[in-house]
């Protein structure tokens, strides 16, 4: 059946050729294709033990490459019995078939730029995801995509009542902030510091490797991508849109406000104390209550209300407001100046109080993180790449995490984000030390890649466990193989990355690709409150470049989820469903590492 939908449009003879072959393999490739100098690597699906031929045919129909497959075997994280093929060789671009076994794959290109459009359009997610300004249709890439700002006035007040812990929070008075703008998180419309902090990062992490890269293509060489682009970089404007919103979000001087101080038991009625606030960060700006599927964002009725400030929150807007001012000192100096002030009000704020948790709210994401040793290092290494000033110094070298080994980052495990800015950052560390930061993540690379050999879809990413949003964890170890790959010049580490961009894009037991609009068979049924085709005809699907959450076999909390429990694995634990929140959402977190990792195999090629 499968093998008679591939062929479909050959003809009845195929038809009739393929009821007559048995057992044919199934074949998953990137179904975006491949750059002439990448690695090139397939999987046929297959229980065979003998090795099997495979063919690269050209479009003249002439065969340009052949071998055998390497059997790998069963492999736990697919459930699948599979073969890798090496299609390395192929180097002309083109397009091409692969045949395993006498079966014929879906058609593939080799292109040296099958990159450019799928950066330019995860970029363009950021635009679509905005807040408070209306989505226009001529930089959203039509008027299906159009819409009026959410929430283009908000003014919020504090959250005032019982949580869902029964902690009672006063709320903060009269005293509300302006927090219009910024970029929703998620399929929901919440803001949330913690969270934003991760995806602005990535964000101008990029822009800033792009810039110490005088020779790389840059967004800035196309169109008019954003509004008021102007003649700068629409990556570095698109970037400011949150920094501005995370910026609101930090709390004025001279403000105090009932706060639970130190770490008490979760989901129990918090004790709350009289804590100066001035210079901290509210945990979110989000509604009360969840509104239901669909809700575009300017037809939310719920109340918009601040959450009380963390410390995380905090040190979220004090890593990212240092790194600003690092981008914009050239640019915009009133403005770097700006981004610097908060951000060391910010990092004096969390010192002052290190250990203010959030409270259990419904209505809006969680985003409660119990260890900020990694904030306080992230937010510490950004202030002492920006300002090289000791006092920062001290605490990066102090924290145990300076020497530690890396891991991918995500949005509770910030860590490597510090780790990052350290080993690109000239004049802060010593040279030594500097060098050390990179070795902490060539090693981190290396075991991607040792991963890689026991992955049998050979991605560098070997475990079972696969947690909510795992394409992003994929995607930010390919960002630290990419990294590996600057810091070594050694292809192997890009490779790993290409092969993390490979699973994303269809070599994987599904078959699919997890990003809308790119693909033979990409995802399009997204949790998502406006990109809601599915539930009303009337609403767009989901525009193309934005990037599923994917499997999730140990958080399974939605009720699409909950029927697969036990009986998936891992990397079959998905669906392209709209209520599907833990398998199919889309994010600000998770797209940002698809647009790094794009961006930057588009760059560099
Ligand atoms: O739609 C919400 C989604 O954006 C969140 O990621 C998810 C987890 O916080 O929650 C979803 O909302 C559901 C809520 O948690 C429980 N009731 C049903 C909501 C809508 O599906
Ligand atoms: O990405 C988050 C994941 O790590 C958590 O386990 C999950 C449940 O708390 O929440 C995820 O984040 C969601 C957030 O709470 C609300 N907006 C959508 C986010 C992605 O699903």
């Amino acid at each position: 059946m499968i093998l008679r939908l591939r062929i479909a449009g050959t003809g009845l003879a195929a038809l009739l050729v393929a009821a007559a072959v048995a057992a044919q393999p199934d074949i998953r490739i990137n179904q975006l294709g491949f750059q002439p100098e990448s690695s090139k690597h397939a999987i046929a699906v297959d229980t065979s033990t003998a090795t099997l031929p495979w063919s690269v045919t050209d479009s003249a129909g002439a065969v340009v490459a052949r071998g055998q497959t390497t059997r790998f075997g069963e492999d736990a994280a697919s459930g699948d019995h599979v073969h890798a093929i090496d299609l390395s060789e192929v180097t002309r671009s083109g397009e091409y078939r692969l045949a395993v076994n006498g079966a014929i794959g879906r058609s593939f290109v080799v292109a040296p730029d099958i990159y450019t459009p799928l950066a330019r359009a995860a970029l363009n997610y950021f635009y679509q995801t905005r807040a408070g300004i209306p989505i226009e249709a001529r930089f959203a890439g039509g008027a299906l995509w159009a819409r009026p700002a959410g929430h283009p006035h908000e003014v919020a007040p504090c959250f005032a009542g019982t949580d869902e812990s029964g902690t009672l929070w006063p709320g903060c008075g009269g005293y509300t902030r302006d927090v219009t703008g910024g970029w929703y998180d998620a399929g929901d419309q919440g803001k949330y510091v913690v969270n934003g902090g991760i995806a602005l990062w990535t964000l101008q992490n990029l822009y800033e490797l792009q810039r110490s890269t005088p020779q790389t293509r840059r967004f800035s060489d196309g169109a008019e991508l954003v509004p008021r682009q102007g003649r700068l970089d629409p990556l570095l404007v698109e970037a400011r849109w949150e920094m501005d919103f995370l910026l609101a979000m930090q709390v004025p001087d001279n403000m105090h406000m009932q706060l639970p101080v130190g770490r008490q038991p979760p989901r129990t009625k918090l004790t709350l104390s009289d804590v100066d606030a001035s210079g901290m960060a509210h945990h979110k700006v989000a509604d009360r209550q969840w509104t239901p599927l669909p809700t575009p964002p300017h037809k939310d009725s719920q109340p918009r209300l601040l959450y009380p400030p963390t410390t995380a929150a905090t040190l979220n807007l004090a890593a990212t407001a240092a790194q600003c001012a690092r981008l914009w000192r050239p640019i915009d100096p009133a403005y770097a100046d700006l981004c610097l002030k908060a951000a060391t009000r910010a990092f004096a704020a969390a010192q002052r109080n290190p250990d203010i948790f959030t409270g259990d709210f419904t209505g809006s994401g969680g985003y409660g993180d119990g260890n900020l040793a990694d904030e306080f290092y992230w937010a510490a290494a950004e202030l002492f790449a920006t300002t090289h000033d000791p006092k920062y110094g001290d605490v990066v070298r102090q924290a145990g995490l300076f020497t530690a080994a890396v891991r991918e980052p995500n949005w509770g495990s910030v860590a490597a984000l510090g780790t990052i800015t350290l080993a690109i950052s000239d004049g802060a560390l010593t040279l030594a030390e500097q060098g050390r930061q990179r070795a902490l993540i060539t090693t981190a690379a290396d075991g991607f890649l040792a991963e890689e050999a026991q992955s049998g879809y050979r991605i560098p990413y070997a475990t079972t466990a696969y947690p909510w949003g795992s394409n992003a964890s994929i995607l930010n170890r390919a960002m630290l193989l990419a990294l590996a790959e600057r810091f070594a010049s050694q292809t192997r580490y890009r490779g790993g990355a290409v092969d993390a961009m490979d699973y994303v894009l269809g070599r994987n037991p599904l078959d699919v690709s997890y990003v809308s609009g790119f693909g033979a068979r990409a995802m399009h049924n997204p949790h998502h409150r406006f990109w809601a085709h599915a539930l009303d005809s009337r609403l767009p699907p989901p525009p193309p470049g934005v990037l599923s959450g994917g499997p999730n076999n140990t958080a399974m909390a939605d009720d699409i989820a909950r029927t697969m429990k036990g009986k998936c694995a891992a990397q079959r634990c998905w669906r392209d469903e709209v209520y599907a929140y833990a398998l199919n959402e889309v994010a600000i977190n998770w797209n940002a590492p698809l647009l790094w990792v794009a961006a930057y195999l588009d760059e560099t090629r």
